[in-house]
């Protein structure tokens, strides 16, 4: 290619990537939830508090996922978790079926309690009102600390870089979920995934990386165990984040655009699906090295198999694969979905706007 040419592709991919990181931000601003929807959000958790007391008097009700996390987007769900204080409680069976009855008689909410499930919950829904256009859905869980952690992880990570991981993890919440891959229960990836595979590459693909790894970093002070584990597992990282802004400063200058590029190009080619765990925590680990076998000689009902397809690893719950009800099909539909859009983001079309909108069509 001469020299000209060169340079005219080059302005032009420059000329792309500016201008796809500027519709970046402007799609996902609009995009996110109003002050009144968080306001009546609040409102709703308060209520639902009062109301838990009245079984439980010690008990608090605090949210955690998206809303949370800052990772919100318009009308997204919220995740209550209650915690009770004093060591004489009811077991969490009993007690989703008793808050099920009570916000059943009390309140408007369809209420659904599923005190049999490996996590019993309360699921609660609301209709559509003026001031809610589009209703809530709410799951209260009970004494999930681990969750409340993990939120607050993802809450750090958010805040040392806030613009462009806030923006890259809220187009790929909404693009996975246009795209229909954000289904735990039809055997894709929960939002949770997502945002742990948008960490790992910031963190431990990109170099530099545009992250430090928060659970490495040194402390700052001496810390004991007991400060640090919470039902067996180790919960520590930095969360000292204005210290880590004035220390830290990633030599990676690559815009949101550019990030998102090659997080697509990353995930539809160079991640080791068959062999490799995405850890948030340690890197690219081995599935062998995890026992998260993905065995090709073992019969296709073998469990173990189907619920290893895609492995990562929760940043605190080790031996826990986030990404277990991913299954064969799926895997592959996400993979079709990454490839899909870096396919669509190389074709690079006049403006930025048509390759957003063909993305999440
Ligand atoms: P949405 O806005 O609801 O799509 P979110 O960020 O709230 O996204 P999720 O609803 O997927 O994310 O998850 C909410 C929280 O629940 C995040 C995490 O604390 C916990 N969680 C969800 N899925 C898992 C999982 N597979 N393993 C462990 N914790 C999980
Ligand atoms: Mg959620």
């Amino acid at each position: 290619i001469s020299p000209p040419i060169q340079q005219r592709r080059h302005a032009s991919k420059q000329h792309f990537v500016a201008d796809l990181s500027q519709c970046l931000f402007d799609f996902v601003i609009q995009l996110l939830p109003t002050p009144e929807e968080m306001a009546v959000k609040e409102d709703v958790r308060k209520l639902l508090e009062r109301l838990i007391r009245t079984i439980e008097p010690d008990s608090r009700l605090l949210s955690f996922g998206s809303t949370a996390n800052g990772f919100s987007l318009r009308n997204s769900d919220m995740d209550l978790c209650c915690l009770i204080d004093s060591q004489e409680r009811l077991a969490a069976t009993d007690l989703v079926t008793m808050l099920g009855d009570l916000l059943e008689r009390e309140t408007k909410f369809h209420v659904k309690p599923l005190p049999h499930a490996r996590i019993p919950i309360v699921k609660l829904s609301l209709d559509p009102s003026p001031g809610l256009p589009l209703g809530i859905a709410c799951d209260i869980g009970f004494e999930n600390r681990l969750a409340l952690e993990n939120t607050r992880l993802l809450m750090c990570y958010a805040m040392v870089d806030p613009t462009r991981v806030r923006t890259m993890v809220l187009f790929l919440k909404v693009w996975s979920k246009r795209r229909k891959i954000n289904s735990p229960y039809k055997g894709t990836l929960s939002s949770y995934g997502y945002v742990l595979l948008v960490i790992y590459f910031l963190v431990h693909v990109k170099n530099p990386p545009v992250l430090p790894n928060l659970q490495q970093m040194p402390p700052l002070r001496p810390i004991t165990k007991e400060d640090t584990h919470l039902n067996g597992y180790n919960t520590w990282f930095f969360d000292d984040i204005e210290l880590l802004r004035q220390r830290w400063h990633s030599e990676n200058t690559e815009t949101v655009a550019e990030l998102l590029i090659d997080f697509f190009r990353y995930y539809s080619r160079d991640f080791s699906y068959n062999t490799g765990v995405a850890s948030i925590r340690a890197g690219l680990l081995k599935k062998d090295f995890k026992g998260w076998q993905n065995d090709l000689s073992a019969s296709r009902y073998n469990d173990a198999r189907e619920r290893n397809r895609l492995c990562i690893e929760d940043p605190f719950e080790t031996d826990y694969n986030v990404s277990r009800c991913v299954t064969k099909d799926g895997l592959y539909t996400i993979r079709g979905e990454f490839m899909r859009a870096s396919r669509v983001l190389a074709a690079r079309p006049e403006r930025a706007i048509i390759a957003l909108a063909e993305l999440c069509e």
